[in-house]
């Protein structure tokens, strides 16, 4: 792309693949995540075609097992995992800070690698050993130990997209400890940043526990250890607790960029400072903080004891509250305010929609009684996906579609961008609704097959799955054709208050020709006002 006008010792694609400016390796996280997202969906579009009719009818059993798989492993490690943090949080941290790059270019750089790395050893398990791992992500002790699909492949390159993460998140802690432009104090930082902030702190406190469980799980498979097989003494129950203690925390590293990114919006839309600045960003720490607390909520069949059971609902009732304060301070923030109703702020308002629908199905979870009744059943796949693409990925678009002309310097068709935003916004509820119903009847998750009484309601899903897929094709055609055609966007075409928007777009190499001095808050747009 020619429009990156950083001096580099290399030339085409090396000049990006080598490059240590923060911007660009933003740039290749976003074209790496979105081609596997793009993987991850046409495998769900597969699932969903399967599951139109009982029976079989395009895959078999043990196929459906590995699609399943590499879909949920495609989607949380290599999609939803690096998030919004990787992607925007590379490209915007030192712009918002007022910093000419990150701490550690070099890190960020390995980072990157580490990543693409990861993620080709995650693929390359569909092609080699005796078939692509059949698990679930969540690779449950004993069936992963015992299984002789790649399992050992997959979960070492999740290994190292674990490494990358941890790098990224001490690289991000250093840039706002250290490199915060003159006059910007805590509590002058964008809330985005906040919630970077406390996403690197889940990054670098939590990974390392994945990492060592994944290597036990690879030691165990290739030496027969014992950790986790009961055949040999071992625990599995050991495996879904050290497996959650991560990977409950990680819903936080998905979904609290979202938050933030939605926080920068909505002050820009509707023209207001934010509501309750404070107990935002607040709100946001307290979220790593409590989300440590509830990783059992997962296990709550497994039989730990009824004291464990009781005291991981109560916490898993109490990591509400934060995100209630955030809804609740979004909605006050809109109260009044000017609203337009532009691409990024409709992806928003369907965030907090979708992601309040799913906040509140986690609540049915987060209770015994009816976390019984609904275990392993659809109602828990409509919920996540509430949460992780109702949620943190439409979180992910209207950051896309705010930030799209700062990163590339155009505007895109704010037309059609509404259009997909509508038929993904109906395909998406067409889609996922009627798991609620579903797992509420009973049908069980992981699952190629089905009793006929569930089969309207699947039909009406897959037909979903295709509407939505329909408006995921329109936006990105919409935002690909827009790099070279469409309008030139200017600095700042949103009138937003924030730095990156005081400088040109795209930025130039290092940023600022001089670091600014920050005097007032993020979301003062009173200066724009007598102009
Ligand atoms: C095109 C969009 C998508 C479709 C059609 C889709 C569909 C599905 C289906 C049918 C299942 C399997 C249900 C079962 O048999 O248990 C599933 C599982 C899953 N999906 Fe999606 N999905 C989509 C997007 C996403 C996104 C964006 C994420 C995360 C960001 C995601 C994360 C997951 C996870 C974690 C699982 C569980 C896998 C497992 O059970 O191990 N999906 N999805
Ligand atoms: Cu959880």
């Amino acid at each position: 792309m020619s429009f990156y006008g950083e001096e580099s010792r290399y030339p085409g694609i090396l000049s990006w693949i080598f490059s240590t400016d923060h911007k660009r390796i933003g740039l290749l996280y976003l074209i790496t995540m979105l081609l596997f997202f793009a993987t991850g969906a046409t495998l769900g579009i597969l699932m969903r075609l399967e599951l139109i009719a009982p029976g079989s009818t395009i895959m078999e059993a043990t196929s459906y097992n590995a699609v399943f798989t590499l879909h949920g492993v495609i989607m949380i490690f290599l999609f939803i995992i690096p998030g919004l943090a990787a992607p925007f949080g590379n490209f915007f941290l030192p712009l918002q800070l007022g910093a000419r790059d990150v701490a550690f270019p070099k890190l960020n750089l390995l980072s990157w690698w580490f990543f693409v790395g990861g993620g080709a050893i995650v693929l390359s398990s569909l092609f080699v050993g005796e078939g692509p791992p059949d698990t679930g992500w969540t690779i449950y002790a004993p069936y992963s130990i015992r299984t002789t699909s790649a399992v050992s492949l997959a979960v070492f390159g999740v290994f190292v997209i674990g490494l990358s993460s941890i790098l990224t998140g001490i690289n991000f802690l250093t840039t706002i400890h250290r490199m915060r432009a003159p006059g910007m104090t805590w509590f002058r930082m964008p809330l985005f940043i906040w919630s970077l902030y406390a996403t690197a702190w889940v990054q670098v406190i939590a990974t390392p526990v994945i990492g060592i469980t994944l290597l036990l799980v690879i030691l165990e498979r290739t030496l027969g250890i014992g950790f986790f097989d009961p055949a040999k003494g071992g625990d599995p129950l050991l495996f879904q607790h050290l497996f959650w203690i991560y990977s409950h925390p990680a819903v936080y590293i998905m979904i609290l960029p979202a938050m933030g990114a939605v926080s920068e919006i909505i002050p820009v839309f509707a023209r207001k400072s934010i509501f309750g600045y404070k107990a935002i960003a607040i709100s946001s720490v307290a979220i790593a903080v409590v989300g440590y607390l509830v990783w059992g909520h997962h296990m709550f069949t497994s039989g730990i004891s009824y004291e464990a059971r009781l005291a991981f609902s109560l916490f898993t009732f109490l990591v509400a509250i934060p995100s209630g304060v955030k809804v609740f301070n979004w909605v006050a923030s809109l109260y009044k305010g000017s609203i337009e109703l532009s691409a990024p702020m409709l992806y928003t308002l369907a965030f907090i929609f979708l992601f309040s629908i799913g906040g509140l199905s986690g609540l049915v979870q987060g209770a015994l009684v009816t976390n019984v009744h609904i275990h392993d059943t659809y109602f828990i796949v409509a919920h996540f996906h509430y949460i992780m693409f109702g949620g943190a990925a439409f979180g992910f678009f209207a950051a896309l579609h705010y930030w799209y002309p700062k990163m590339f310097g155009r505007m895109y068709d704010r037309k059609a961008a509404k259009a997909a935003w509508f038929i993904k916004f109906i395909g998406f509820n067409v889609l996922y609704f009627p798991m609620f119903v579903l797992g509420w009847q009973g049908m069980p998750r992981r699952y190629f097959d089905y009793l006929p009484q569930y089969q309207d309601l699947h039909m009406i899903s897959t037909v979903g799955s295709w509407i939505l897929v329909t408006g995921l094709i329109i936006m990105f055609a919409n935002l690909i054709i827009s790099l070279r055609h469409g309008a030139v966007a200017g600095a700042n075409p949103w009138k937003a208050a924030t730095l990156e928007w005081q400088v040109p777009s795209p930025p130039p190499p290092e940023n600022f020709a001089e670091i600014p001095t920050v005097t007032s808050g993020p979301y003062d747009f009173g200066r724009f006002r007598d102009k």
